[in-house]
């Protein structure tokens, strides 16, 4: 069957997705993102303090987001340094600690190790967010299955220092999807619950501007799959080169992504501006839900 890419909303999102500990994420949500790196694209060093950092999620939450997602290792398409386990768990616990009793809105861990997820769990997260879907590290699909959290599964191909290598494709969407089908199946075999898997494109990952755009496209084809999709636009090299690289129109373009996403039938989008983010999520669910004025 053919998809134009430019349907409405192809099918109806999820509601809402229960965690293990009986939270509740109502869809459509926004991700803040929360890099505790030196060298991340657009936020690398600024919440290197555990003190600072732990502020600023608590700043994204007043804003309006309904996940925080805390990573230690930055993943930039260009010479993204892989890092130890233990570095990123010295960057990312401090954080956590500071914030148990203080965030209420559920904490992800965006890492490729079982070692670091499992720390992070430990001191509270609820959502592993794993840019790998869980093939970088043999003991994380098992650490996920046996703590019953959330899972966001991320297509890309390579690691955080050789994907954009591996950014060739004859059918970018159809490409993209199957190897999501297939890291979905490949988890709940692993013993992830069906209804906690969360799939994402991996906008930038692996994929040239060409790529992203042609994703963006064909989100309603993705969100056929039946899983809550997430998608990571923000600050992007393909929204700079479309856009431009002034923050204010780097800004308007990551918002107006976000809205186009949820039109589509996204359920989370991941942004640093977690505000003009919520505005714009705001604005698309209106949309929907006034049934087109009918
Ligand atoms: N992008 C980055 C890091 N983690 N996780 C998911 N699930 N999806 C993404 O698109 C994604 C991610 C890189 O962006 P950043 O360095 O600005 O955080």
């Amino acid at each position: 069957m053919e998809h134009s890419g430019l349907e409405p909303t192809a099918h109806r999102r999820r509601h809402s997705l229960r965690l293990g500990d009986g939270r509740v994420i109502r869809f459509p949500a926004v991700m803040g993102v929360l890099n505790v790196t030196p060298d991340s694209f657009s936020d690398g060093g600024r919440y290197l303090d555990p003190h600072r950092a732990a502020e600023h999620a608590l700043e994204m939450e007043a804003a309006g987001a309904a996940i925080v997602d805390i990573g230690g290792e930055s993943t930039r398409p260009h010479g993204g340094r892989e890092v130890p386990a233990a570095i990123e768990i010295e960057r990312v616990a401090p954080v956590l600690r500071r914030l148990r009793g203080r965030l209420r809105v559920p904490i992800s861990i965006d890492t490729r190790k079982a070692a670091v997820a499992r720390v992070a769990l430990d001191a509270g997260a609820a959502i592993v967010n794993d840019v790998s879907a869980l093939s970088a590290d043999p003991a994380m699909a098992a650490l996920v299955a046996a703590r019953k959290c959330a899972v966001v599964l991320m297509h890309m191909r390579g690691g955080p220092a050789d994907h954009m290598k591996f950014a060739r494709y004859r059918d970018v969407a159809g490409e993209v999807e199957a190897c999501l089908a297939e890291r979905a199946r490949c988890a709940i075999r692993a013993g992830v619950a069906r209804s906690r898997i969360i799939l994402d494109p991996g906008l930038g990952f692996a994929k040239l501007p060409c790529h992203s755009l042609a994703l963006l496209g064909a989100l309603p084809r993705l969100c056929a799959l039946g899983y809550p999709i997430l998608v990571g636009a923000s600050r992007k090299g393909f929204v700079r080169v479309t856009a431009g690289t002034d923050p204010a129109a780097l800004e308007a373009a990551t918002a107006a992504v976000s809205a186009i996403a949820i039109a589509a039938g996204v359920a989370v989008v991941r942004v640093h501006d977690v505000a003009s983010a919520v505005a714009a999520v705001k604005m698309a669910a209106a949309i929907e839900s006034s049934n087109g004025g009918g």
